[in-house]
């Protein structure tokens, strides 16, 4: 009977525009959509599907203690000059400088909705939008009491859509293409990670915005510890494989951002170094930012820069690590101290209540580990560690899909080919983390790409009202593909009497180490201190291919697991693509993110140009290619 375990119901559904996760970049499209349809004649249907529950669903679940992209009194083309500088220069001006124009809007949505946003003494309670002073932590962050951040935003995007119009709990697996043209988007299939069902839904224009990608790499907390993470560990790479299978160019997928965070609860350093001012040291109570400086000489012009990249931080900090001066720590007595130095007493004791809320407000088990170690902050310093890879194109990572940007910034004429957001397949359109070249756009910088790509898919709907799209593949054939792992379960479970030994299937969970063992081993993980060669990466293509025959023997013994074989799905393709733009980018762009020790240096004349990919999910092979770079805006102003 349709419904049970092994046999699905199959639900299926025809809207105009499908939103595909939940998050930040989702919640802005849902909120920016209706007045757009309303413009257009209202005639559009919209469906939003998130695999989990919007309220606490993405990077921002746990809450943030600041966003960090509010421009203010700042010029949009400094923003795009920052972006630029932190991932060593090979960004696109035209997008970054389009949401530096557009993102503060977002921000004061989110105060009008009741995010409470720290304002400078005597201008408490006052506005943005009115001309409320915020307290800045650093030239682009603001503070904010934000545990219930998503909770907020989320109600907005609910209110704004409908609960009629979105369905939780439902992991997208795979994009169809068009049957007629498959250079179009036609629609998407998933599960309910809650009941048998199996949903396809077609669409004229799809908004895959899934967030990054975690957990390919082997995490430092194995163990009792394994699922600590610092990004999301519900972020899958979903955004990357689905894209890729479709068909869509993706652009620097080499990059990976390796967070420098407070050891064990990856608590966030951006507040204790701009908002308090601390340092951070080696065991000697050396600041390495200091000591080592000279290093930033070997990587002109970025190194040259006021603030040197978050990659080059981790440089001059894997240097003390390499040589035998760690732990590393953040000096938070001494930053502490200082402040408290002209504060009265109860003054100092908001402080430090600060100083927790940090962690409180977006990584409790941060406060956990001080709680649990008797770590008192004003007495005590704290471990800092450079973390495992992640992949992600909105924090200070730049990895993702390759989309068109703004038509009036002087960008080259291949930059733009029409509809604002859209990637290289016709309809479907991406934000936040799925926007590559770009990054630093954090929370309310993926909101407002949400709502930027919002208006375009309005547009490109209206532009294609006779567009009747119609899958490639049959529904049949689809429910088949994703419910494999049942079968394989279902059919092989009698054959041993222990239900996770079993020569005909692998456990996801089991699968999932083997792929994080290989990555972590030999495409520059946190095993050889982010190092790799042409050598090792070889390997690990051989590896990897072995791994993706056995992920066809995955099993799900419930739909629990069903879940994880098929986030293990979208990892491998991203681990994949990563692996393939590393070894084709011959230098090392990212010193402190990875090195390649063969060719261990920037090289501005060959390299400095975008890396874009296609996948042939036909013959399953990648292609990769240079795409030149330009700068629209002056980055001269970045150096001393
Ligand atoms: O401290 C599927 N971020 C920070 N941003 C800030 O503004 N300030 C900070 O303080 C930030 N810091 C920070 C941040 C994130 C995290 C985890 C920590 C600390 C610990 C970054 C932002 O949160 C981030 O940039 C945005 O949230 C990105 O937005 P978006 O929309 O691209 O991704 P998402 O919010 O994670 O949402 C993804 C959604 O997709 C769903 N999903 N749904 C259906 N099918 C599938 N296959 C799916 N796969 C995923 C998810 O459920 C989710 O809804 S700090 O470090 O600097
Ligand atoms: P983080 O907590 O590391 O995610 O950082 C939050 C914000 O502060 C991001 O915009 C970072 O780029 C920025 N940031 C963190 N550390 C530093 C630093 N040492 N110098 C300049 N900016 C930083």
């Amino acid at each position: 009977m349709a419904g049970e375990f092994g046999n699905p119901e199959v639900v299926e559904e025809e809207v105009d525009i499908l939103i595909i996760g939940g998050g930040m970049a989702a919640c802005g499209a849902a909120y920016e959509l209706g007045p757009w349809i309303k413009a257009a004649g209202g005639d559009i249907t919209v469906k939003l599907v998130d695999k989990a529950a919007l309220d606490r669903s993405g990077a921002v679940a746990q809450g943030l203690s600041a966003i960090n992209t509010y421009l203010g009194e700042n010029d949009p083309a400094d923003y795009a000059r920052m972006v630029s500088n932190d991932l060593m220069g090979i960004t696109r001006d035209d997008l970054a400088y389009d949401l530096g124009r557009h993102v503060d809007d977002s921000v004061h949505l989110f105060e009008e909705w009741g995010l409470p946003i720290w304002k400078q003494p005597g201008d408490e309670g006052k506005p943005l939008v009115e001309g409320g002073k915020p307290v800045r932590s650093g030239k682009w962050q603001i503070m904010i009491n934000g545990e219930s951040y998503k909770w907020i935003v989320a109600e907005a995007a609910k209110k704004a859509l409908g609960m009629e119009n979105i369905d939780e709990r439902i992991f997208i697996v795979k994009l169809v293409n068009d049957k007629n043209d498959p250079t179009k988007i036609a629609g998407a299939v998933g599960f309910s990670v809650r009941e048998d069902k199996v949903f396809v839904y077609k669409a004229k224009a799809i908004l895959l915005v899934a967030g990054g990608c975690v957990n390919i790499f082997r995490p430092r907390s194995v163990g009792e510890g394994t699922g600590r993470a610092w990004y999301p560990v519900w972020n899958a790479g979903s955004t990357y494989a689905m894209a890729a299978e479709a068909g869509a160019e993706l652009t620097m997928m080499e990059n990976r951002f390796v967070p420098a965070r407070f050891k064990d609860g990856y608590g966030p350093v951006g507040a204790w170094f701009l908002l308090f001012k601390a340092k951070a040291t080696n065991a000697f109570g050396e600041v390495y930012m200091e000591t080592n400086k000279e290093l930033l000489d070997d990587y002109p012009p970025y190194g040259q820069a006021a603030v040197p990249a978050s990659c080059l931080r981790n440089h001059l900090m894997m240097k003390e690590m390499r040589e035998g001066r760690g732990p590393i720590y953040m000096d938070t007595p001494t930053a502490l101290a200082k402040l408290a130095e002209t504060m009265t007493p109860k003054e100092i004791k908001h402080l430090e209540a600060e100083a927790w809320e940090d962690f409180l407000d977006m990584c409790i088990g941060q406060a956990g580990v001080w709680a649990g170690e008797n770590i008192e902050p004003e007495k005590k310093p704290s471990e800092l560690m450079p973390t495992e890879p992640y992949l992600l194109g909105s924090h200070s990572g730049c990895c993702g899909i390759w989309v068109s940007g703004p038509e009036d910034v002087g960008a080259p004429e291949s930059w733009h080919w029409g509809y604002r957001s859209m990637t290289t397949v016709n309809g479907l359109f991406t934000a936040g983390d799925g926007v590559g070249a770009s990054g630093h756009k954090f929370s309310s910088g993926s909101h407002a790409e949400g709502r930027i790509a919002a208006k375009a898919m309005v547009k490109y709907v209206m532009d294609n009202k006779d567009y009747k799209p119609e899958l490639e593949d049959s529904v049949e054939d689809l429910v088949k593909e994703i419910y494999k792992p049942v079968m394989n379960y279902l059919e092989h479970k009698d054959y041993t009497t222990a239900i996770d030994v079993n020569p005909n299937y692998i456990t996801p969970k089991m699968l999932q180490f083997r792929l994080q063992k290989i990555m972590d081993e030999y495409c520059a993980g946190v095993a050889t201190m982010y190092q790799t060669n042409e050598h090792m990466l070889k390997v690990c293509e051989e590896k990897l291919e072995m791994l993706k025959e056995d992920a066809d023997k995955m099993r799900a013994k419930d739909l629990h697991e069903l879940l994880r074989a098929w986030e293990n799905y979208h990892r491998i393709l991203t681990a994949e693509a990563h692996l393939k733009h590393i070894q084709f980018r011959e230098e090392t762009r990212y010193p402190g993110f990875y090195y390649r020790m063969d060719k261990n240096f920037i090289d501005e004349e060959n390299w400095k140009c975008f890396v874009n990919s296609t996948y042939d999910r036909k013959t399953k092979t990648w292609t990769c290619k240079k795409v030149e770079h330009v700068d629209i805006v002056d980055k001269t102003k970045l150096f001393k």
